[in-house]
């Protein structure tokens, strides 16, 4: 079937969307905290409470995920404690461990686990008191836009992502309330913007990214569109040919929504990503059609770009641009926080910094503006026994989606497997510098495997007759300077055989060497 083809025969999540705007569901809320989880409609329960924020997780039960929108994944003490008392108060057992949990997600984001039908409505005034939201963070929907983690303290930032960031995410949702006009694309959308030289929200990834660079002096973004993951294929974003000044960003953010959702397909949703349309039209067609949605034309793309930095994770202390200030970079093991944690998190930005924090995509978490005078106190913290900011090589990259715990999509157990076998390998092997393993639970590649050096994908194979747990490898992918996604190399490598091959991996390609064995006595 031709994408024209499927324009025609609406598959049935544009049926269900069409005979009731999902957005509409947060009027009946009460009714469904009354008639409770298992009365609901299917669709509504597993799908439309998405549009608010709220995944039902077959996993786990009666229970529904919250996924936020942290825009350029900067938070405030005070929102960061809102979170912490949701998911102390709402959030209940549900994973391996007995307590609900967030984990800081590869979209500098953050989700909630373990919440009851009956809670919805209250967290959700709860959180737009904080001034946050989580509306349209799944589904046909933009998804959490992703910026510079170190915006506004970079001395060698281009733009400041921060207001451009936030603008984009008010214009889509409405200013947090929720847009009718603009949840109800085609398929998921994914939206950055990089203000740095070192490409810190993997631009390439996204079907729709902005990346620093100058046009006859004058300081703007490439524009770069189409890049998408998904288990039929994956691709890395393509230049549309155009260069926007900063005030330009939002309005062609969302000429591109509008006609991404006017003309794309919305038949096999396996085919509904931008990148088909743009496949079916031409990158000039496609061009051509935003132009005339925005009522101007637009210029051509600057002949290079200014991404020409390794990426930095941002992990340790870093002096900023405002003089005796610093930023400093926790490393959050596979990006999971409890509770109690989160709390002293935003303690800690206040009694060191000035309240502020900020995520990564690498699912890690920095407290910024502390000054000098308060460095040493901050790094004798006991909480920093835990989320380092000096961890070891592998740890310190290594990136994991939720996986079986709580994803019913997963055909592999991910978080906990991955620090268990990243453990047992830096006892056994010396490792000189960072590399970025990535673990993702099935094709759906939310874990990022293609852009890992050394990325573990979850599926099936046989051994002795059994099926068991294991993983396809991907290898090679680039990010920063010159990024480009890694390829699969090897395919059903069980798990528990995962170890050695590892070892293998890391001593040909990393330069890692054998601990020496402790001389016995
Ligand atoms: Fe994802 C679906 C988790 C980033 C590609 N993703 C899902 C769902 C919602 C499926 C579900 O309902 O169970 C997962 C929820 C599991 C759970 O309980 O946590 C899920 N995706 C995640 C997160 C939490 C992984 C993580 O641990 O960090 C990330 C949340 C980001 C956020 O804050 O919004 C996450 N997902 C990604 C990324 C990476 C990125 O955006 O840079 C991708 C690949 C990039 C892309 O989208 O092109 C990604 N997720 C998918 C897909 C495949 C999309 C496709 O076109 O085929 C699905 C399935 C789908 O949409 O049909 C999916
Ligand atoms: Fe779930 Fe698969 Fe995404 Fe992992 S990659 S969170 S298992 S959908």
């Amino acid at each position: 079937m031709t994408n024209a083809d499927t324009k025609t025969k609406l598959n049935p999540i544009e049926k269900a969307k069409a005979a009731k705007h999902p957005l509409l569901l947060h009027q009946e809320l009460e009714h469904f905290a009354q008639i409770g989880w298992e009365a609901m409609d299917e669709f509504e329960r597993n799908m439309g409470l998405k549009w608010l924020g709220f995944f039902y997780r077959t996993v786990t039960p009666g229970k529904f995920m919250l996924r936020m929108r942290i825009p350029n994944g900067i938070l405030t003490s005070n929102q960061l404690r809102v979170l912490a008392e949701i998911t102390q108060r709402y959030c209940q057992a549900g994973g391996f461990q007995d307590q609900g949990n967030a984990d800081i997600t590869t979209r500098q984001n953050i989700q909630l686990r373990g919440i009851r039908i009956q809670d919805i409505g209250d967290i959700i005034k709860r959180l737009r008191e904080a001034d946050m939201t989580s509306v349209q963070s799944g589904m046909d929907n933009v998804r959490n836009i992703t910026g510079d983690p170190i915006a506004g303290l970079d001395a060698d930032e281009l733009i400041d992502t921060r207001e451009l960031v936030q603008q984009i995410q008010d214009m889509i949702t409405d200013k947090g309330d929720g847009n009718f006009e603009l949840s109800n694309l085609p398929r998921k959308f994914n939206i950055a913007v990089t203000g740095g030289r070192d490409n810190s929200v993997h631009a390439e990834i996204n079907d729709l990214a902005f990346i620093p660079a100058y046009k006859d002096s004058v300081l703007g973004f490439n524009v770069l569109v189409g890049g998408y993951f998904s288990p039929k294929g994956v691709a890395a974003a393509i230049g549309m040919n155009v260069w926007v000044s900063p005030e330009q960003v939002v309005a062609l953010s969302k000429a591109i929504l509008e006609v991404f959702r006017d003309n794309g397909s919305r038949g096999n949703r396996q085919k509904t990503r931008l990148m088909y349309l743009i496949e079916e039209w031409g990158v000039e067609k496609f061009r051509a059609e935003v132009e005339k949605q925005l009522g101007y034309e637009l210029a051509e793309a600057a002949p290079k770009d200014e991404i020409d930095w390794e990426k930095r994770d941002h992990i340790g202390v870093y002096k900023q641009k405002q003089p005796g200030l610093n930023y400093v970079g926790l490393h959050i093991p596979v990006g999971r926080m409890y509770a109690d944690e989160m709390f002293e998190l935003a303690r800690m930005a206040e009694v060191y910094g000035s309240g502020e924090l900020r995520l990564t995509v690498e699912q890690n978490l920095i407290i910024i503006n502390i000054p000098d005078s308060r460095l040493d106190a901050l790094l004798e913290e006991p909480l920093l026994q835990r989320f380092s900011v000096n961890p070891d090589p592998l740890k310190r990259s290594l990136v994991s989606c939720t996986g079986a715990e709580f994803c019913g999509f997963a055909i592999i157990e991910t978080k906990n497997r991955a620090l268990a076998i990243i453990k047992e390998v830096e006892a056994e092997l010396s490792v000189p510098s960072t590399v970025r393993i990535h673990w993702t639970g099935c094709p759906n590649s939310c874990g990022q495997p293609q852009v890992a050096d050394i990325g573990l994908m979850g599926t099936k194979a046989r051994k002795d007759g059994q099926m068991v747990e294991a993983v396809d490898i991907w290898m090679g992918g680039k990010v920063g300077k010159d990024a480009h996604l890694g390829s699969l190399v090897m395919e059903k490598i069980p798990c528990e055989d995962l170890k050695p091959l590892l070892h293998k991996l890391l001593i040909e390609h990393f330069d890692a060497s054998p601990r020496q064995q402790a001389v016995m006595v």
